[in-house]
C-alpha cells in the first residue's frame, strides 16, 4: 500500500516537472515548439549612430505581447515595442526575452566625428569671425544632430541671430530708420556712433505717446514670430546639452580676451535655460494683454489691458516657461552643489553659504509648487506667510486688468465695493483690505 502512495507521488511530482517544463518551452504563433537558438533578433545591424532609432523583431512570427526587451549597458533605450533609441556611444546588448528564453546581440553606438567643425568653430570665435563659428556649429549638427558642444554653440548664437534676421532688419528700417547689419561680424563691429544712432532712434519708441513708432500690438507679433521661436530653438538645444552629464566646454582666452581660460559645465547650462526660460515667460506673459492705446488716457479706453484672443494660451505659455525656469534653477543649484573639481574657473562656483543655497532651493520648490499645484503657503518671513496660487493667475488669467488698477483705492483707501482683493485668486487668503493691511505690517 505504501509502495503504492509512493509510486502515485512519484508519479504526480514527475507529471508537474514534466508539465512546468513544458510551460517554459519556446512556441511560435502557429503553436510549434522552438529551440531557443532558434530566436532571432533583427535587424542584426550592430553599430548605430547616437540618435539613431531602430525598430527591433523576433522572428520566426511569435505573441509580441509575450516579447520583453532590454538593453545591456548605457548606450540608450528600447521601448515595450522593440523600439530602440541610441543615446550614448559605448558598446552594450539589445536582450529579447520570451517565454524564458532570451536572445540577444551586440551593439556599438558610436558619433560621426565632427571634431574638425567644433575645432573650427573654436578658432573662428578666437578670431572674432562669429559667422563663420555659426556656420561650423551648423555643419556640424547637420552631420551629427546630437552633438552637445555643437547644440550649446549653436544655442547662444540661435539667440544673437535675431539680431540680424530679416524681421527685426525690416522692423528697425521701417520704424526706426536704422539699417542693421546682416552679419554677426558687422554686427559685433558696429561702431559706437552707429550704436548711439540705433538706441536713439529705438528711444523714440519709449518716448512716443499718442503716436508711438510702433504699436504694441506689432511688437506681440515680432515677438510671436521672431523671438519667441528663436529661443524655443535654443531651449530645445540646450535640452539636448542637459542630456549629458559630462558636458563641458572651455570658453579659452583668446575668445573672452581675459587672462585665464573659463569652464563651461551643466552649471551654467542650467542657469542659461533658467535665464532664457525667464526671458520666454515675460515675453508671453506680456504679449497675453492688448496694450494698444490711441489716445492720452489709456485707462479709459476699454480695450486697454484686456485679455487678447490667444491671452490665455500665451498665459499658459508662460505658466510653462516659469515652470521649466524653476526647475533649471533648481537642477544647477543641486548640479553645482555636486561638483567636487575645481572652482576657480567655474563661471558660477559653488555657493559659499549652505543656508542661502537651501533657502534657494526652499523658495524656487514653493514658486515651482504654486504654478504646477496652485495654492502654496509661501512664508515671506517668518510669522508673515502668504498663499499664492500662480496656477490659477496663470490658467484662469485676469480677463481686464483695468479693473485691478485703482489708484484712488491705493492711496485712500477708497476700493469699490465688490473689489477682488485676491486679485482673481492669485492670494486666495486676502479677501479684504484688513487683510492686506496686517501682511503689510507683519512684513515691515
Ligand atoms: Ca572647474
Ligand atoms: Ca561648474
Amino acid at each position: 500500500m505504501k509502495k503504492t502512495i509512493l509510486f502515485v507521488l512519484i508519479f504526480v511530482c514527475g507529471l508537474v516537472l514534466f508539465l512546468s517544463s513544458g510551460c517554459g518551452k519556446v512556441i511560435d504563433s502557429s503553436n510549434n515548439i522552438l529551440e531557443p537558438n532558434q530566436l532571432i533578433i533583427s535587424p542584426s545591424k550592430s553599430e548605430l549612430l547616437v540618435g539613431e532609432t531602430q525598430q527591433y523583431t523576433l522572428s520566426p512570427t511569435l505573441d509580441a505581447q509575450s516579447i520583453s526587451w532590454e538593453v545591456v549597458g548605457a548606450i540608450g533605450e528600447i521601448d515595450a515595442k522593440g523600439l530602440f533609441v541610441a543615446t550614448k556611444e559605448g558598446q552594450g546588448e539589445i536582450v529579447a526575452n520570451y517565454n524564458g528564453a532570451s536572445v540577444r546581440i551586440s551593439i556599438k553606438v558610436t558619433r560621426i566625428d565632427v571634431s574638425t567643425e567644433l575645432n573650427e568653430a573654436k578658432s573662428d570665435i578666437e578670431n572674432g569671425d562669429i559667422d563663420g563659428a555659426y556656420d561650423n556649429y551648423n555643419k556640424a549638427l547637420s552631420k551629427d544632430p546630437t552633438n552637445t558642444e555643437a547644440n550649446f554653440g549653436a544655442a547662444m548664437l540661435d539667440v544673437l541671430q535675431v539680431a540680424i534676421d530679416s524681421n527685426t532688419r525690416n522692423i528697425a528700417a521701417s520704424k526706426f530708420n536704422v539699417t542693421l547689419p546682416t552679419n554677426f561680424n558687422t554686427l559685433f563691429k558696429h561702431t559706437a556712433t552707429t550704436k548711439t544712432a540705433s538706441i536713439l532712434s529705438l528711444s523714440s519708441f519709449a518716448q512716443a505717446t499718442t503716436t508711438p513708432a510702433i504699436m504694441p500690438s506689432e511688437v506681440q507679433e515680432y515677438i510671436k514670430k521672431t523671438l519667441l521661436p528663436a529661443l524655443d530653438k535654443a531651449l530645445n538645444r540646450l535640452a539636448i546639452v542637459e542630456a549629458n552629464p559630462d558636458f563641458k566646454f572651455v570658453v579659452t582666452r583668446k575668445m573672452s580676451k581675459r587672462e585665464k581660460d573659463y569652464e563651461v559645465d551643466l552649471g551654467e547650462v542650467y542657469s542659461l535655460d533658467a535665464t532664457v526660460c525667464l526671458i520666454k515667460a515675460m515675453l508671453c506673459h506680456v504679449s497675453a494683454y492688448n496694450w494698444d492705446y490711441f489716445t492720452d488716457h489709456p485707462l479709459n479706453e476699454p480695450n486697454f489691458a484686456t485679455l487678447k484672443s490667444d491671452g490665455s494660451a500665451n498665459m499658459e505659455a508662460a505658466r510653462q516657461a516659469y515652470d521649466r525656469m524653476t526647475i533649471k534653477w533648481i537642477a544647477g543649484i543641486n548640479y553645482i552643489d555636486a561638483e567636487t573639481d575645481d572652482q576657480s574657473d567655474d563661471i558660477i562656483p559653488k555657493f559659499n553659504d549652505p543656508a542661502l543655497k537651501n533657502n534657494c532651493l526652499k523658495y524656487l520648490g514653493l514658486v515651482k509648487n504654486s504654478l504646477e499645484n496652485g495654492a502654496t503657503n509661501i512664508e515671506i518671513k517668518p510669522g508673515a506667510n502668504a498663499i499664492v496660487d500662480l496656477k490659477t493667475f496663470f490658467s484662469s488669467p485676469i480677463s481686464d486688468l483695468k479693473k485691478f488698477i485703482t489708484a484712488n483705492g491705493i492711496y485712500s483707501n477708497n476700493f469699490p465695493p465688490d473689489y477682488d482683493f485676491t486679485l482673481n485668486g492669485l492670494f486666495p487668503g486676502f479677501k479684504t483690505y484688513d487683510n492686506w493691511a496686517s501682511f503689510c505690517a507683519s512684513i515691515k
